[in-house]
């Protein structure tokens, strides 16, 4: 099958009519990779959703190619976004793609590398905020209210409805849910959309069970398992910094409903994870998206992890969008000499 895009491939289950434009950067249909040797090592069938291969290398791409579309379709002159990286570049992509200007608000100096350069270099007007993320988010919003502008953060339904679809590709793919599905949150959207997703499915027949919903933080910020709200969150895991999740509700009612769980892993247990990742399964994965295999590693050490069962794993961002995360943290290249004898004696296996 050929990579239509989700507007195209999900028309019939997205809030389309025949005005929408069928923006696409052909996002979605990303691999589900069976991880062999982790799996293993975990006593489960462990699969995971590689969404660090749409087009700007996250998952937010699926619900931002359906906001924008909206956003033009509803005569927006311009979209606005806070973010902490990933919903930033992919506004500015959508938006280049759409040719309307976008605004982003970023928490200075809390953004890796990549996906600042990705949201500069795709041509938005970006704004580094003296603040956390959450107040970026407090000033978009105002932003929005005040001006003719679309908001694309996940507060805008849009967003949330065309995340959807990776709970929908999972299922047409493994024509049943897993066990378990596990996936990091920050502003809590994508674990609520994926709640959405398999709901609708049993809704229409399409499967018969909902599969258990893990959501995973980092434990410097973790307002949803320690059930309040941080005004300082810390983690390197900068995609999930974020201390007042706006779709907390949505967030505990899916957990609530399909007896999954949150949990929280520190940034060491992270990092760990990210290695094991890839030199395992040869997977590159940013931070945040490794919570999820800290938190599985974590629950098999204490005997909490059922034998057996398939588990999904999204990886929602990719690691080339913020290689200092890691840089300084392995060992640096060895120099040799450019001599046959100084490789040679590098070459021992
Ligand atoms: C790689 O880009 O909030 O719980 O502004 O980039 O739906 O917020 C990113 C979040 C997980 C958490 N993994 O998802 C943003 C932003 C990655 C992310 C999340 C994000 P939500």
């Amino acid at each position: 099958m050929t990579r239509k895009g989700i507007l195209a491939t999900y028309e019939k289950f997205l809030p389309l009519t025949e005005k929408t434009p069928r923006l696409s950067l052909c996002e979605g249909d990303t691999p589900l990779l069976s991880l062999r040797h982790l799996g293993t090592e975990l006593g489960i069938d462990l699969l995971a959703k590689y969404d660090g291969l749409n087009p700007t290398g996250s998952f937010k791409d699926r619900g931002m190619v359906l906001a924008v579309a909206k956003a033009l379709e509803e005569g927006a002159r311009a979209i606005v976004c806070a973010s902490t990286g990933n919903t930033s570049a992919s506004a500015a992509a959508y938006g280049a793609a759409a040719g309307i200007p976008c605004f982003v608000l970023l928490p200075a100096g809390q953004v890796a590398a990549g996906k600042l350069a990705q949201a500069l270099l795709y041509g938005a007007r970006v704004l580094a905020v003296r603040g956390n993320f959450d107040r970026a988010l407090e000033l978009a919003r105002l932003a929005a209210g005040e001006r003719e502008m679309a908001l694309v953060n996940s507060l805008n339904p849009y967003r949330l409805f065309g995340q959807r679809s990776g709970a929908w590709e999972i299922c047409d793919e493994l024509c049943s849910p897993p066990d378990w599905l596990i996936l990091p949150v920050g502003n809590a959207g994508n674990i609520s959309a994926y709640c959405a997703g398999f709901e609708f499915y049993r809704e229409i027949g399409r499967i018969d069970k909902l599969p258990r919903l893990f959501g995973v933080q980092a434990d410097g910020a973790a307002p949803l398992v320690r059930g309040f709200e941080i005004d300082t969150p810390e983690t390197l895991a900068t995609a999930i910094r974020i201390g007042r999740p706006v779709s907390a509700d949505k967030a505990r009612r899916a957990v609530e409903v399909t007896k999954g769980q949150f949990l929280s892993v520190t940034d060491d247990e992270i990092l760990d994870a990210q290695r094991a990742l890839a030199s395992g399964e040869g997977v590159f994965a940013e931070p945040a998206s490794c919570a999820p295999l800290a938190a599985l590693r974590k629950l098999k050490a204490q005997g909490k992890l059922p034998e057996g069962i398939r588990v999904v794993m999204v990886l929602t961002g990719n690691g080339l969008k913020d290689p200092d995360a890691v840089i300084h943290r392995i060992p640096l290249p060895e120099e040799i000499d450019g001599t046959w004898e100084a490789l040679s004696a590098a070459l021992e296996l």
